[in-house]
């Protein structure tokens, strides 16, 4: 899959791609990540890229020209890709939406900055506004990463191992069980006998238990659309006791 990011900050995207998985990933062909910098688009002498708001208000606006013209580079270089917008006001980022993405073959991530883009650059060019949360950041650079991230992995190859079984209805819907590794003592807390006992069959409950209490604790919200068994509710109505 290929990722065009647009963005005035290209240097802050130096390091997330260089480690570990989105390396290997990278150099394996599987993700090809470029970075196109809008400043390189923008033709007035001093390559400005935002201007005031018509109408008056607070901070700068990222002006619509450096950005239609670095998306119609992109385009003319490696086709029309999906056009994604960061943005507060975007459909929330989450596990569906990153499912959904996988399957493209080429997203073009716009990283807006300031009080944002003009509005016909949305209006003309963008397929899809996301946000990544109910916060606001200082820019789109972090959000894209996060999406580049979460899609990257869903993405077959990358991950190196077999079918990842969280990507099952299942298990997706659900928090994650407790993760126990060598020493078996560890500061006098002790992993719970059951992962010790080489009984598979009562360690697949256990963990399954735990994962539905860690969910009704943490985020009861979710159990709400998960994929529930009889015996599922039955151990929810236990541990409310
Ligand atoms: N999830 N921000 C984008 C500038 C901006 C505003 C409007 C386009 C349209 C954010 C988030 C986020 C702050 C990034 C404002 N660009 N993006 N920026 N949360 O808070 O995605």
């Amino acid at each position: 899959m290929r990722f065009d990011i647009l963005t005035i900050f290209p240097e802050m995207f130096a390091s997330p791609f260089e480690h570990s998985i989105l390396k290997r990933a990278r150099e394996a062909g599987l993700i090809d990540v470029q970075l196109v910098n809008i400043r390189d688009f923008a033709e007035d002498k001093h390559h400005v890229t935002d201007d005031y708001p018509y109408g008056g208000g607070n901070g700068m606006v990222m002006k619509p020209e450096p950005i239609a013209k670095a998306l119609r580079d992109v385009e003319g270089r490696s086709g029309k890709g999906k056009v994604i917008l960061l943005s507060p006001s975007g459909k929330r980022f989450d596990q569906g939406i990153a499912k959904g993405l996988s399957a493209e073959e080429h997203l073009v991530l716009i990283c807006g900055r300031y009080e944002g883009i003009d509005e016909r650059v949305r209006e003309s060019f963008v397929d899809e506004e996301i946000s990544v949360g109910d916060y606001i950041l200082t820019g789109g650079e972090l959000p894209a990463m996060i999406i580049i991230d979460a899609v990257s992995r869903l993405i077959p190859g990358v991950l190196g191992c077999a079918d990842s079984p969280e990507e099952e209805s299942f298990s997706r819907d659900l928090l994650e069980y407790p993760q126990y590794t060598r020493p078996p003592e560890f500061e006098g807390k002790r992993v719970p006998d059951v992962l010790l006992s080489g009984h598979h069959a009562e360690i697949v409950k256990w963990r399954r238990k735990e994962a539905l209490r860690k969910t009704l604790i943490v985020r009861p919200d979710l159990l709400e659309k998960a994929d529930l068994s009889r015996e599922d509710k039955k151990i929810i109505e236990d541990l409310k006791g």
